[in-house]
């Protein structure tokens, strides 16, 4: 890729400044929310980025085979037809390099990096009262202020590096998937060991185990995936999505999850046993996502989960063909779809290959990282040169408490949201006045195809503002009664699912040790989120304190 897609040419910093909206991020969300604000609202805007270049979570996760588990053609804005229809993706799930283009391509087109601050770390934000504006601090020593601060910082841009003792010694090289260096990483002739199997250690392996002399997984949680089935798109099919951008558009808008595909109106037990193993096969030969997608109340009944669960692990048998890699493999403890389903290209095949090695650190677990590798707890050593962490992030409350927000009275968010994140509709949190936290814990989020639930939160958002200055509103927060009234029904919805008995996803919180738990996106479903969202502004924004 030629560099000016990963890293802009120096800027001369964020510079201090007042104006109307700060914005923290320069990937999907960010990069929507400035065009919003600045071309629609005319309003004073600046997007602080603490990469090089737009792309947010794509420009830092370049590790081997990072790519979309969301189908390109969605995967993508849609608020434009013209931009919709102009840029033409290759493949049925887009790369990292093409997302990257991509984003590139919509922030020229809207000519958007003209007030974006790249390489800018923001290092805290402060409201102040006596103002009632934002005052945000940069690692370089500047500061803005702004009536509306808005944080773009995405679910999943918190690595979460184990604390193993022992990694400071280790002699060899070591990456977490998160941070990704540009240059990338040779694997030629070196012995890998990769820590970590979820989306993004099922994507590396194979491409990894391609590489390397040899590659050790080690595994902690075994996982259910879905063949991906990835491949170039046709001109027939580019033609298709072209001529049906409206509906490939309603279609997202009003599915659960933001994707172009329907859940089926069948629930599990309308069929014959045989029946549903033959639509399961089908949407294993389909691939992607959509295998979720093949009975209605999979996520809701625990047996109707079990059948897939097992057609899954049946699957995982007939492919791996060690007895006993495969039986570790298919040692799944949680409910298909409870933790977030991986898609894959090859990984389970890749335990064929001779170059590979499963380790179950569930019953023998990493006891420490030794100068040449990873001990057992039983003593064993995996001499290694390189070690990838494909462990995952500090979720969804990670990348907005490393801000160092402070609200009134001297509130940090950290105190706020001690016992876990209390948000009103995932957008404010009470003692925060004019903060909006985009895809922030308690909206669909995660749960949700990323783009279509960006695209909600910041027309919303850039509907509010424009409402709110219309009526001479200077300043809007939640009222505490709305925040425990969405905080009880987000538990609602998440416990009307099977999503809570994953008891070790990082839904809850429960992959970063001393993170309180507590279940963070909204499960009630994506176009439920969006009409709730639109009844409370068409109520005035009931819920909200406002004050002129
Ligand atoms: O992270 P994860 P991820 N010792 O937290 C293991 C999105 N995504 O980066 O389950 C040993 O899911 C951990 O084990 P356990 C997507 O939303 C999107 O893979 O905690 N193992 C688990 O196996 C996804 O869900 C796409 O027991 C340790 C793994 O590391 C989200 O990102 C692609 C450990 C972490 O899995 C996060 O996925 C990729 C330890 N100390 C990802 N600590 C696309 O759509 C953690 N683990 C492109």
């Amino acid at each position: 890729m030629p560099d000016s897609l990963t890293r802009e040419a120096p800027r001369s910093g964020a510079g201090s400044g007042t104006y109307d909206a700060v914005i923290i991020g320069a990937g999907f969300s960010g990069m929507y929310q400035l065009h919003l604000l600045r071309d629609r609202l005319g309003l004073s805007v600046r997007v602080l980025e603490q990469g090089g270049g737009v792309g947010g979570t794509w420009y830092w996760n370049r590790y081997p085979g990072a790519r979309c588990d969301s189908e390109s053609h969605s995967y993508c804005f849609t608020f434009s037809p013209e931009l919709y229809r102009e840029w033409e993706w290759t493949e049925r799930y887009p790369g990292q390099p093409e997302i990257m283009r991509y984003m590139n391509w919509v922030a020229d087109r809207l000519d958007l990096k003209r007030d974006i601050a790249f390489d800018t770390r923001v290092t805290g934000a402060r409201y102040d009262e006596a103002s009632n504006r934002w005052q945000v601090a940069t690692e370089a020593g500047e500061t803005l202020t702004a009536t509306w601060l808005i944080t773009a910082v995405g679910c999943l841009s918190t690595a979460n590096v184990p604390k193993i003792p022992g990694l400071e010694d280790f002699k060899g090289r070591w990456y977490h998937t998160g941070q990704w260096p540009h240059e990338g990483v040779d694997f030629t002739g070196q012995r890998v060991g990769q820590v970590g199997t979820g989306s993004t250690g099922i994507q590396a392996v194979p491409v990894i185990a391609a590489a390397a002399k040899h590659l050790t997984v080690f595994q902690r949680t075994a996982n259910y995936s879905v063949p991906a089935r990835n491949g170039p798109l046709d001109a027939e099919f580019k033609d298709w999505v072209r001529q049906n951008y409206e509906a490939i558009r309603t279609t997202t808008q009003s599915t659960p999850n933001g994707h172009p595909f329907v859940i089926a109106d069948r629930s599990t037990w309308d069929v014959t046993e045989e029946e549903r193993r033959a639509l399961y096969e089908a949407a294993w030969e389909k691939g992607g996502l959509q295998f979720r997608a093949t009975f209605r109340d999979l996520l809701q009944d625990k047996a109707a989960n079990d059948t897939a669960a097992e057609f899954l692990k049946a699957k995982i048998r007939s492919i791996v063909k060690d007895p006993a890699t495969a039986a570790k493999l298919a040692d799944i403890d949680h409910p298909y779809a409870a933790k977030r389903p991986p898609i894959d290209t090859d990984y389970f095949e890749a335990f064929n290959r001779d170059n590979v090695a499963l380790v179950d650190v569930r019953a023998n677990p990493i006891e420490r990282i030794t100068p040449d590798g990873i001990q057992l707890r039983d003593g064993t050593e995996h001499k290694l040169d390189i070690i990838v962490f494909a462990t995952g992030f500090d979720a969804m409350t990670g990348p907005l408490l490393r801000l160092n927000i402070t609200g009134r009275d001297g509130l940090a968010l950290k105190e706020a949201w001690a016992a876990g994140p209390r948000t009103y509709l995932g957008l404010q949190a009470v003692g925060f006045p004019n903060l909006f936290t985009i895809t922030g814990p308690g909206s669909p989020s995660v749960l949700c195809n990323m783009p279509v639930c960006i695209e909600q939160h910041a027309e919303w958002i850039a509907d509010c503002i424009a409402a709110l200055r219309e009526k001479g509103v200077a300043r809007m927060e939640p009222e505490p009664a709305a925040v425990d009234r969405w905080v009880e029904h987000v538990n609602e919805a998440a416990n009307a699912t099977l999503l809570p008995q994953a008891g070790h996803s990082w839904y809850l919180g429960a992959n970063v040790p001393g993170k309180p738990r507590v279940f963070m996106p909204y499960a009630g479903g994506m176009a439920r989120y969006r009409e709730i969202c639109n009844e409370v502004a068409a109520k005035g924004y009931e819920g909200f304190v406002l004050n002129k």
